[in-house]
């Protein structure tokens, strides 16, 4: 029974493997001495949605004047956004019948709905963004102001994905304007339920085999 269940255990953690794909998820690279605006984080792209150069980013860790609640919520850097968005595309290609979720953590600076805006894209070219208009599926929602939240996002891929880079987008709605702060990106791939459940007979035959 013990070899079961550490056989299920790895199953299991195979089955759902977070952070798979996304370059720099937490923001901690490169190491910066102070926060400053317009530091990037590596493996993220920049892009301003306002249409009105007012956008802002920063990153780094925590501001001395930002309150206690704007804080990273892992590793000791995040980044900020306003009125632009962050987007990379992943090492991932889109399976038919496996859901991607993408989860951040974040805070904003007002207290304002639909102010933080995930999507999830899919490119045939890993090097594009599909733009907002090619956004597979999205949602907006409103971060807390006094602490880091977690949000996320699920999306199960058709037959007319599979082979599209899976693509994530984080943005602040330019029509809103507020500070986000953003931390500890991950994607989450979760097998079609067929192949879960061959998995774990896989591992009920495996650790009967070896009693
Ligand atoms: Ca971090």
């Amino acid at each position: 029974m013990r070899r079961f269940v550490i056989v299920l255990a790895i199953s299991i953690s195979i089955m759902a493997a977070a952070n798979a794909g996304i370059t720099n998820g937490s923001f901690e690279s490169p190491t910066y001495g102070s926060w400053g605006a317009w530091q990037q984080a590596s493996g993220w792209n920049y892009m301003d949605v306002s249409g009105w150069g007012g956008g802002y980013y920063g990153g780094g860790p925590a501001h001395p004047s930002y309150p206690a609640a704007w804080q990273p919520q892992d590793g000791s850097q995040y980044i900020a956004i306003r009125s632009y968005a962050v987007w990379q595309t992943t090492d991932v290609q889109f399976e038919a019948g496996k859901t991607y979720t993408i989860g951040v953590w974040s805070v904003q600076e007002n207290p304002r709905s639909y102010n933080l805006g995930i999507n999830i894209a899919g490119s045939t070219d890993p090097l594009v963004l599909a733009n907002g208009g090619d956004a597979i599926t999205g949602i907006a929602v409103e971060p807390s102001t006094s602490s880091m939240g977690y949000f996320e996002l699920s999306y199960t891929a058709t037959a007319a994905d599979a082979g599209k880079w899976v693509q994530v987008v984080f943005y602040e709605n330019p029509n809103i304007n507020s500070g986000l702060w953003l931390d500890n990106a991950t994607l989450t791939v979760i097998p079609e339920p067929a192949t879960m459940i061959s998995l774990l007979v896989g591992s009920i035959f495996l650790a009967r085999r070896k009693k």
